[in-house]
């Protein structure tokens, strides 16, 4: 009798879950990020890829600044410009290196998703 009365309370506790994250949009962005933030970013702001070279590393600021292609997504011509990583994004990485890399742009920054040597 045990499991069922814990499976139901467990049922109720998910749903409650749920309700709250719908009165609350920031709250279901947080949960989304956990569960899968790639995929789920890309839902609420699209990602835009390009291909650069890096020009410099701030690994105070955690910043990269890329010479990069044009963005037909954005409609960006080609252009010098810093993007904003995560600490350990731009590992393994150094000035000089020429890189594949996606990213988002949200409220005028651009922050790196995912940057790859070439
Ligand atoms: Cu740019």
């Amino acid at each position: 009798m045990k499991k069922p009365l814990i499976a139901a309370g467990t049922l109720l506790l998910a749903l409650s879950f749920a309700a709250t994250a719908e009165d609350m949009p920031g709250m279901k962005m947080d949960g989304m990020d956990m569960d899968g933030m790639n995929a789920e970013s890309s839902k609420i702001t699209p990602s835009a890829s390009a291909e650069g070279t890096i020009k410099a590393i701030d690994t105070e600021r955690h910043t990269v600044t890329l010479a990069h292609g044009p963005v037909a997504a954005l409609q960006w011509p080609p252009m010098t410009m810093a993007f904003k990583t995560e600490p350990g994004q731009l590992e393994n990485l150094q000035v000089g290196d020429k890189v594949a890399f996606e990213f988002l742009y949200e409220g005028g920054a651009s922050k790196i998703v995912n940057i790859r040597k070439q």
